[in-house]
């Protein structure tokens, strides 16, 4: 029985800025009240992950324990936690649901104001970390911290989930499938017969069309300059693909074309400031909305002549895909056990926690989707 006792276990540890992932033995320190101790099952990679360790999130510290997109079991609780017991399957939610604040309180808004989201400092509520390794403090990550077999979280940033639920692909809950389906479900509100464009057929910008697909979109067009993921894009629902290095023109000019005039819905999710613009400028000119999913680098700007939206276009953005946390991940678990939707398509890879380097390997060479990292 660990509970009540400091656990030590393996962990990648980033130590620096562009370091590689390092497996160490960590101490894991007991949950302080209002938090809970999870061992970690399964853990994807997402791209958010990889801007963390290239420093393009803003106040992320180093050394950090990375990773968000997990799912795991409750090996113990600190004093006052409600509505989670030891042994429950949980998520972790990197976008917390207090309850209390403004924005959880507005039906409009999933940004708890407890996300602390611009300036994610990488410790917890009273200031200090639970996590040790080689005499130093190392740094949570965005309420989560996953890549260990074991972690600590903030109950408001976890939520229990069925408990036939897989312990593997499920993780992908936690992040990328539910941030693209939901921002096409609930940011953009797809509606049937309409034309979507999904910029980037990552994790991300696949679940996109995923939720495109459900909401009864009539087209789908996938953009990547990676044609190696037109085949899953056709598979989830995209109609047609571009790949913007086929053409001499502007992408953006590329669909007006094809569309006579512009999509209903465009979706960036791949983070480039460029990308933002291209899909800005293919949605229609009186009533088409652009999603920013992607995450830009800290400092980056966007620039673009104000007539653009005086004609009508919205743009709008969403972190976790608009899903208030605790109260939808346990539906979005269940609609997936009901087979709803089928996270399996969006995993390539599995490999165990050791191999977390070769994981981003392989996301950097553009091979994979989602790799799931078996703790
Ligand atoms: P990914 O790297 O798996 O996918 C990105 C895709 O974009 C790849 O297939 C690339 O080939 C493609 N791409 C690169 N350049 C271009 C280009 N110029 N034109 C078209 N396609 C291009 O990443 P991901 O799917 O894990 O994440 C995508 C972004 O979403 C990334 O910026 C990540 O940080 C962000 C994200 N946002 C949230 C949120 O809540 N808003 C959550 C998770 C991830
Ligand atoms: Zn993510
Ligand atoms: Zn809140």
């Amino acid at each position: 029985d660990t509970a009540g006792k400091v656990i030590k276990c393996k962990a990648a540890v980033i130590w620096e800025k562009s370091a590689p992932f390092s497996i160490e033995e960590i101490e894991v320190a007991t949950p302080k009240a209002h938090e809970v101790r999870i061992k970690i099952i399964a853990t994807g990679i997402c791209r958010s992950d990889d801007h963390a360790v290239e420093g393009k999130l803003s106040n992320v510290k180093f050394p950090i324990i990375l990773g968000h997109e997990a799912v795991g079991i409750v090996e113990s609780n600190g004093e006052n936690v409600k509505h989670i017991k030891p042994g429950d399957r949980v998520i972790p939610l990197f976008v917390p649901q207090c309850g209390q604040c403004m924005c959880c309180k507005d039906s409009r808004s999933n940004i708890c104001i407890a996300a602390k989201l611009k300036k994610s400092v990488g410790v917890m509520s009273d200031g200090t970390t639970r996590f040790t390794c080689r005499g130093k403090q190392i740094y949570h990550f965005v309420n989560t911290s996953t890549f260990t077999e074991y972690t600590v979280v903030e109950e408001m940033a976890v939520t229990k989930i069925d408990s036939g639920a897989s312990l593997d692909n499920t993780c992908l809950i936690g992040c990328g499938f539910s941030t693209g389906y939901g921002s096409a479900l609930n940011t953009a509100k797809v509606h049937p017969g309409s034309t979507c464009a999904i910029f980037g057929l990552g994790g991300i910008g696949l679940a996109v069309i995923m939720g495109c697909k459900i909401a009864g979109a009539g087209r789908i067009i996938g953009v990547d300059v990676n044609p190696d993921k037109f085949n899953i894009a056709k598979e989830l629902g995209a109609t047609e693909c571009i790949n913007p290095k086929d053409y001499d023109k502007p992408v953006a000019q590329v669909i007006l074309e094809q569309t006579g005039g512009g999509v209903d819905y465009a979706f960036e999710c791949v983070g480039h400031i460029e990308t933002m613009l291209a899909a800005l400028n293919s949605s229609h000119f009186a009533y088409g909305t652009t999603v920013i999913v992607g995450v830009s680098a800290p400092e980056s700007t966007i620039t673009f002549d104000p007539m653009i939206l005086l004609s009508g276009r919205t743009l709008k953005g969403s972190v976790f895909g608009g899903w208030k946390s605790k109260d939808s991940v346990p539906q979005l678990v269940s609609d997936s056990m009901a087979k709803k939707f089928d996270l399996e398509k969006l995993v390539t890879h599995r490999l165990p926690l050791d191999k977390i380097n070769e994981g981003f390997d392989l996301l950097h060479s553009g091979k994979s989707i989602r790799t799931i990292l078996l703790v």
